[in-house]
This record gives structure tokens, sequence and C-alpha cells, in this order.
């Protein structure tokens, strides 16, 4: 949205092309992405102090207030309805909602968009003010919030606070009952024992109790006593249904990896405590943070955004239910092992038995079962004959059919009525009613808007009772209890999301739930979420035969996904349940505790009886799902498994095919590396099935460059792959399997190189960064390096490339002015030769006595603005490290990442000296550009001339100066405005032509 689109057509001489004014701006930016939308019929504003109603640029309203004038434009749409959001921050404690009747009409879309250059936040924190010293031993200050404010999470000018904590795996503790028990005392100082919690990263799951009191042993130590239900959830009684809701293995609460929430605890920079019941919170600064000026979020709200058509989430009732009627000689049979729902069925082998429900709804799905001593049954609504079904199949007993599929009845009050005509048995397993039309909320776009700062308070009374991948446990049901998100959507179709910020939330992200479809999550900034970063589809659906009830056709492609999982280490960057034709293509994906995505649900539940035996599996639950033609391409996986293991960059689990075989699924194109514990980069879990994986490139980390582990894990074809670690592991069934080309000391063959180019977001989708950390895909390593990620020592997020070989090189190219090397300086550290553009520049040496992290051990700038390589030779030392680089990096006026608002145009070959010979211009005073970058500073270069005049500054929303581009002669590429030593984050500078016939953009230069 919003791009200088004149880069396509340049135009060579000045006054040329007038982009237009606002109509003619808003048709351009917004019907480029879809035919459909012509014209622009209303532009609303909205603002987070507004009051107004009829939501003018002069007396803009607040969000709700746009959404009533929406709803009484949008039955008669006759083009689209922009809803500009100034900038500032909306402050929520109960999610913004949307609904059905929210939605665009007529084939047009309702669009909450940022006001150019302005950068609105909707915000469910409050603002802590009014620090002061509490102690100062131990530097802890103290603010005053509201008694009974709840919240798990805190945020210092956007960088999250540590809730106080003791060490990663203390050690020194037994499980005695539902204790863990010490010989150290501290801890029976501890107050507010029900709020302190354990954390216990096991395998693949992160699991979290509270306690229940802290009480002193016989010997002098302590005991923490687990919540005794939470124990009993975690450990003695974990749900262990079986497919298709989990597979077997279950670890289990029974260590300590760390201890969580206790005042006695705050004892490091940048901890803090809530004492929700005193109504305190106590805070460490972090060295360079003042508590004066800080901007400190406390988030209060569980959810921002959610967009709800319905119906909502559906979950099948079971055949015991109160209110269906059997008349005949049916009888219940429980504990089959089949996998029926609710491990039971009733079921009658009369003809003519029958069982009849009365619902309100507007459809019903029957569950049963499927195999060769089941016959027909006829299916009646409300009296009336509306179809015979078969339940019979002859090849293998499948479990939790939708053996009949009914919708679009009025919504209202109807009965249906199974009778048994044929055949040995017939089953009733459960019914699903759709209880009122499928009527999803549609046809929404948010685009620029930030969306920060969340909590979620389940696990405070809960704890967190984990099965896989932020799928928990209810444990009153044992159904699966989906984490819930930041963003909620629910039954939408085509809601978008584009270039939008999703950061700092206390759950996941962004959630495409309830059978969402036609929907795309587009070139968004998600980052530092507690749980997954973006979750799509659901994992208790698999049943549905209805194409209108399913995940279907939707995007998440473009997005910068890092830093998840921030709380919750089973978390995952992008997980996908069931989900047809659902396309995650380049993304990138970094620093997750655990995988890099994950797709599918069901482990062998769509497997044959066969494979399940041939597993080892001693009963058979043999079901369908609806999973198919899935893709997951061109996505860069980096810095992944920081804390739990068997998971991947890549992981699939269940069926596809689409029930049959005939709906095969992707993984081509993607490069995955850089993991501490991953098993298999690429891995195919249980019952994985229908992928064609392909095209793939691994490197530095894994045991296994991919893996099949078992038998019911079948029909998938590889090929084409390229690895830098030749070990595999194949014992699935019916797997063309070729071993990818082995790549030894970084020599990576041309088409692996191209792929490595292409993954992760296209150019005008990256962030604007000169931060680049050692697994950027712009760096080029030549000879044996490896990843070491998670040293604790202080790393660029926390990891570093090393070798031990003399003679190996990092490469990184860049387009700028300036590039700084950051790296740890070490007694086993050596020398490096630097060379830049090829020029040897000297040696540099990482030797020190004592461990310095992010030491800046070259660093040159003025370069002449283009594309450079700086080379790193490791000459002596044991090792050489690479941490990452600071570059400078040069934007010209016609980069993407440049937001022109008004009657912009564009002016190449002055011949004046401009940079790349190229500027953008306006006469028109308002005109503005922004930049959003993610960084520490930005310097703004253009001419100065006589017929140049004054332009306001404003940085993230906030005036900042003003500077003058006149001068009586002309001089080209000036500094006129630069800023330097921001918090490392995203920032937005907008410049806004205030005088003079003309404001003209030559390049920007970000660090
Ligand atoms: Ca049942
Ligand atoms: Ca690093
Ligand atoms: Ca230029």
């Amino acid at each position: 949205m919003k791009r200088a689109r004149a880069r396509s057509s340049p135009l060579p001489i000045r006054l040329l092309a007038l982009v237009g004014l606002v109509a003619g701006l808003l048709a351009a930016s917004f019907g480029a992405g879809g035919a459909a939308s012509a014209a622009v019929q209303t532009v609303l504003y909205a603002a987070p102090s507004g009051s107004g109603s009829t939501c003018s640029l002069a007396a803009p309203c607040s969000l709700s207030g746009a959404r009533g004038v929406v709803r009484g434009l949008n039955s008669a749409m006759t083009g689209d309805i922009v809803v500009y959001l100034r900038g500032g921050t909306y402050r929520v404690s109960t999610p913004f909602q949307l609904g059905v009747q929210d939605s665009g009409q007529n084939g047009h879309t309702v669009i909450y968009e940022a006001y150019p250059g302005e950068a609105p936040v909707i915000s469910g924190a409050i603002q802590v003010t009014g620090f002061s010293l509490y102690d100062s031993a131990k530097g802890i200050y103290r603010a005053s919030v509201p008694a009974g404010t709840s919240s798990r999470q805190l945020f210092v000018n956007g960088v999250r606070a540590v809730r106080a904590r003791g060490p990663y795996n203390p050690g020194g503790f037994t499980l005695s009952g539902s204790s863990f028990v010490t010989a150290d005392s501290s801890y029976l100082s501890f107050t507010n024992v029900t709020g302190v919690e354990i954390a216990d990263d096991q395998q693949w799951k992160h699991l979290r109790c509270p306690l229940a009191s802290i009480t002193a042993t016989s010997s002098g130590g302590s005991s923490l006593n687990v919540n005794p239900t939470c124990f009993a959830n975690n450990n003695t009684n974990v749900p262990n249904v079986g497919f298709p809701l989990n597979g077997a293995g279950l670890p289990t609460l029974s260590n300590v990896s760390w201890i969580e929430n206790a005042y006695q605890l705050l004892d490091t920079p940048g901890e803090f405590y809530l004492d929700s019941a005193a109504g305190y919170v106590y805070y460490i600064p972090r060295s360079g943070e003042n508590l004066a000026t800080a901007d400190v979020e406390l988030p209060v709200a569980q959810e921002l955004l959610d967009l709800s058509g319905t119906p909502g989430h559906l979950t099948p009732i079971n055949d015991t239910a109160t209110g269906i009627t059997y008349t005949g000689s049916w009888y219940q049979n429980t504990g089959r092992t089949y996998g029926d729902f609710g491990n039971d069925v009733h079921a009658t082998t009369v003809n003519g038995d029958s069982v009849s429900y009365t619902f309100t709804g507007s459809g019903i799905e029957v569950l049963s079962e499927k195999y060769s001593d089941e016959g027909n049954i006829d299916v009646y609504i409300d009296g009336t004959l509306k179809e015979t079904v078969s339940a019979y199949d002859g090849t293998e007993r499948l479990a939790q059919q939708a053996i009949v599929s009914i919708s679009g009845l009025s919504a209202g009050t109807h009965t249906i009525k199974l009778v048994k005509t044929s055949g040995t048995y017939m089953l009733l397993d459960g019914f699903t009613v759709i209880p009122t039309a499928i009527s999803p909320v549609h046809d929404i776009t948010f685009s620029g808007i930030g969306f920060e700062y969340s909590t979620w308070l389940l696990p405070s009374t809960a704890g967190y009772i984990d099965n896989q991948s932020g799928v928990l446990w209810d444990p009153a049901t044992d159904l699966p209890l989906k984490t819930p998100a930041a963003v909620q959507v629910h039954r939408g179709n085509n809601i978008n999301f584009s270039r939008d910020t999703i950061a700092h939330t206390g759950a996941a992200g962004i959630d495409y739930a309830d059978g969402t479809q036609n929907s795309a999550i587009t070139g968004n900034w998600i980052s530092d979420t507690s749980a997954s970063g973006v979750d799509l589809g659901e994992v208790d659906d698999y049943y549905v035969t209805l194409t209108s009830l399913m995940t279907l056709n939707d995007t998440v492609t473009q997005n910068t996904i890092t830093h998840v999982g921030m709380d919750y280490h089973d978390d995952i960057g992008i997980w996908a349940g069931y989900t047809r034709n659902a396309t995650l293509s380049n993304n990138e994906i970094g620093y997750s505790p655990y995988g890099g995505i994950s797709l599918g649900w069901g482990w062998g539940w769509e497997s044959s009886c066969a494979l399940q035996a041939k597993q080892g599996l001693s009963t058979c639950r043999h079901g369908t799902n609806y999973a198919g033609a899935n893709q997951i391409l061109n996505n860069d996986i980096h810095n992944i498994l920081q804390y739990t293991s068997d998971n991947g960059a890549i992981y699939t689990l269940g069926g596809q095919g689409g029930g049959d075989g005939s709906l095969t699924s992707i993984v081509a194109g993607n490069v995955g590396a850089d993991a501490l514990y991953s098993d298999n980069m690429l891995y195919h879990d249980e019952g994985s099935s229908y992928w064609h994986t392909y095209n793939n490139v691994i490197r530095f980390g894994g045991s296994n460059w991919i893996g099949m582990w078992t038998p019911t894990i079948h029909d998938i074809t590889i090929d084409s792959n390229y690895s830098d670690n030749s070990a595999y592991l194949n014992n699935g069934t019916n797997i063309t399997f070729t071993q990818a080309t082995i790549v030894t000391n970084g020599a990576w063959p041309t088409a692996a190189q191209s792929i490595i180019a292409a993954a992760g977001p296209s150019e005008q989708y990256k962030p604007v960064t000169g931060q680049i950390d050692d697994d950027n895909l712009a760096i080029t390593y030549s000879g044996s390096w490896y990843s070491s990620i998670r040293r604790g020592l202080g790393d660029l997020n926390d990891g570093v490339h090393a070798t031990q070989a003399n003679g190996a090189s990092a490469s990184l190219t860049f387009t700028g002015t300036g590039v700084s090397f950051l790296d740890e300086k070490y007694s086993d550290e050596g020398n490096i030769e630097v060379y830049l553009d090829g020029v040897d520049k000297g040696s540099i040496s990482a030797s020190a006595t004592t461990r310095q992290s992010q030491q800046t051990l070259y660093s040159v700038s003025g370069l002449s603005p283009g594309t450079h390589t700086l080379q790193l030779v490791k000459t002596s030392g044991t090792y050489m490290l690479v941490d990452g680089f600071e570059v400078t990096r040069t934007l010209n006026d016609t980069d993407a990442a440049l937001t022109y608002s008004g009657s912009w145009y564009y002016s190449s070959g002055r011949g004046l000296g401009d940079y790349a010979d190229d500027v953008h211009a306006t006469t028109a005073n308002g005109d503005s550009v922004t930049v959003t970058f993610f960084g520490s500073g930005i310097s703004y270069l253009t001419e100065k001339y006589s017929d140049e005049g004054t332009i306001a500054v404003s940085l993230d929303g906030a005036s900042q100066s003003t500077v003058n581009a006149n001068a009586s002669t002309r001089s080209a590429q000036q500094v006129l405005y630069s800023i330097s030593g921001l918090t490392p984050g995203l920032h937005t500078v907008t410049l806004t032509k205030e005088s003079g016939t003309y404001m003209l953009v030559d390049r920007f230069d970000v660090s």
C-alpha cells in the first residue's frame, strides 16, 4: 500500500506526472490489490481521543465511533470504505470487536488503515508512571497500579521485561509426590506463594503450574508444593486419549527448568514483579533506562482485536448427550479402541431402528463409523426424507466419519432422524450442529496498524497444560484448547492484515481460527510474542466434509516473524492445524524456542491400521481429515529449537492428501538453519503423508537434515534438496527418497544459492534495517563454519557462527555507506584479516583476556553509497566468531520502503549529482514521505537549492524539528536531518513539505 508506484514508470522530466490528490491516490493504493474495488466510497477518520460522530479529518471519532458510522454505510456500499487511524495509542481493555455487520458488502472492502505518515497503535496496556526507588541495595524501583490489576508481562521502552525468575535449570530439586523438594531453605521466605510458578521445558513440551504452598522439610530444606489440580493435569493424569488428539509418549511436569514470579526472585536488571493484590509493580531497570522518562507498559487486555463470524467454534456433541432419542434396540458401546468420539458409540443391529435429535441451527453433521459390516441409513429432516447415505466401507474401519453433512437450513429448530435400512450394524458416534447460518465476518483489511501489548491470564490459575505447539488440554473435557492470540479472527472470509505490526503479546500474535477462508496475512512485522507468531486453523475439525466449514485458501506470506514463544517454550513461528490450500511463503522466521513452521495434526489417525501395526501400535484408531494442497514455500527459517526439542525448521504431523490422497502438499524452496535441539531439520512426523519435499536448503544444525521415523509416515517424495549434513532418517512407507546434494565448506551449487537468495520476504517487504545478525542470508560463509545459539554470553540475538579453520571466511555484501563488524573478544580468539571490496584492510584482533560481547572489531563509514563487500578471514587463534554487523544502509528515493503521500513525481537523469541520479519531488505543501525502519538511526539526504524551503520532521509520530533545504547555491546529497542512538526497534520518520517551491527526496541512510 501507498508505495512509490512511480518507480515502475520513471519520468524523465519534472512536472510531467501528478500521481493525484486524495481520491486518486486512494484508488491507486487500494485498487492495485483487488480489481473489484474500483473506487473509494467514503473516507473516515478515527483518533485515540476522537469524540466526533462524523469521523471527519477535522473531528475524528473513536474507533467504535467509526465502526458505528461504517454500520450505517456498508449496507449500500458502492466502493471501499476507508477508516484512517490517526497516529497515537488507542488503549483498549477489551478487544475492538468487528462482526458480520461490520463487513464489506457488494464486493467492496472496509479498510482500517494508518493515516499516511502516522503510527496508530491499538494497545492493551496501561502506562505505569511514578516509579521511585524502593530497595537501593538491589536497585528495585516501585510504582503503583490499581489494586487487583492482573498481568503476566511488562514492557519498558518496547523491550520485554522478565517476570522475576530464578536461574535456568537450577538443579537440586527432587520430585516427591506433587512437591519439588530441595535442601535450599531460602524458598521459605517467599511471599504470595500461590502466585509462584514452576516452569519445565521437557522434550517438546513446556509445562507450568502454580504452587499451593512452600513448607519446610524435616531436614531443613524447602518443599515447593505444586497446586494439586494443576499437578494432576500435568503429571499424574495427563490426557492421553490417542489419535487424533494426541499420540503416545507424554513428558510430564517432573523437573524444574526455572521458578518464576516471587518478589524474592527479583535480583537482575530487566526483571519485574507485579503484586496484584497490593497494587504495586516492582522493576529493576536495565543499564541506560531512566524510569522517570521511560515508557512502561503493563498489558491488561487479553485480546486487542476480535473479528468473529458465525458459527464460532464447532464441537461435536457426543452420542450420549441428552436430547438424543434412540428408538428400538440400541445399545451403548464404550472403549472400542477404534477412535470413536468420546470413546463411545450407540449401535443397533435392527433395520428400522432410528435415532432422532432436535436442534436449533442451520445445519448438522452426523458422525459415525464406516466399515464393511455397516449399510444404508435414511436421513429425514423435519419428517421429510432428505437422502440415503451409506456407512459401508469395504476396505478399512474408519472412525468419526461425517456420513451426513447438511447445511443451508433455515435458521431455527429442526429434527434429524436417521433410520437403519441395511447392513449388520448402524452406529451413531455424535452430531455437530451448525447453530446459525454459516456467516463469516468478511471483506475487512487492516494496514499499517500496530497491535501491541496484551497479556493472557489463564496460566496464572490453571497452569500450562501442554499437548504440543501451543495446543493445550482443557482438563475438564480432555479436548484440545488453542492458546489465544492478541489478534483473533473467527470464521472470517477475505480478512487481510497487511504491513501491520503485531508485537509484545502475552499469548500468540494472530490467529485465523474456526474455518477462516480466503484471507491473507501479508508483510507484517510479528515479534516478541509469548506464544506462537501466527496460528492458522483448528485441531478438532478433522471430520469436516463441508468445504464451507474448512480452513481454506489462506495465505501467510512475506512476514517477518521473530522472537516468538518468549514465555511458552513449546511455541512456534507459524503453526497450522487442519488446513486446505494454505500457502505459507516467503516468511522470515527466527529466534524460536521450538520449531519454525508446524503444519498438520492427528499423528497416525489417517494412516491405515496396517501401517499403525507396523509402527507397533497395539490398537488402531483410523479416521480421515480434510488437510491437503498446502504449500510451504521459500521461507527463511533460522535460530530455532533454542529450548525444546523434537521439532524442526519445518515440521509436519498427520495426513495430507485431502482425505483420499488426491491433494498433495508441498515443502519447497525453504532455507532451514541454525538449530540447537533439532532431531530433523525437515521433519515429517507421525502419520505425515502426501508431501512433495524438494529444492530446500538445510544447514548449520540438526541431527538429520530430514527425518521420517516410523512406518505410518507414507507416500512422500523427496528430491533436489541441498544440505551440509548427510545424515537422514527414513523409516517411512512408500517414500520416494533421493538423498540431498551434500555440500561441504559452504560451496553451495548455483541452484542452492538461488534458493538462498529467494528465501524469505522479497525486497519490498523486508524490514528496513542495518542490523545484520550472523544468521542473515546476506552473509556467505566459506569453510567449515557452524552455528552456536543460546550461548548466554551477550551475543546479538544470543548466537554466533564460529569456525576453527584458518582461511575460513565470512562475506557480507551490502548497499550502504558504512559497516561495523560486531563480535566477541576472548582469549581463545585470534586475528582476522579484513577485505573491503577486495582490498586488504589489514588485520584485526579478537583476542582479549576477558570475554567481551558485541565489540566493534572493525568499522568503516563514508563509503560511496552503493554495493560493497566486507570479507573477514580467520588467520589465527583457536576460534573465529561472527556475531553480527551494523550496516549504514542506503535507501534510494525509489526504495519500496519509502511511502509518499500527495502529488509526488519522479525525476531521473538530472545530472546534478543526485544519488543514483534521481529524486522524488513535490511542489505541494503538506505532501510527505515516510520511512519505517528497524534500527537506531536515520539520515535524510537531498539537494539544497534556492527554490527549496523548509521541511517538518516527525519521529514516531512526535514532531522533531524543521529543517531547511534552502541555499543560494545548488549542492547535492546534503544531510538535512540525522538522528542516531534510538532504542533499537521499529521507528517511523515522516518529512512534510512546509515551504519553498520544491521539496526533494534523494536518499535515506538507515543504521
Ligand atoms: Ca461418541
Ligand atoms: Ca548474533
Ligand atoms: Ca536518488
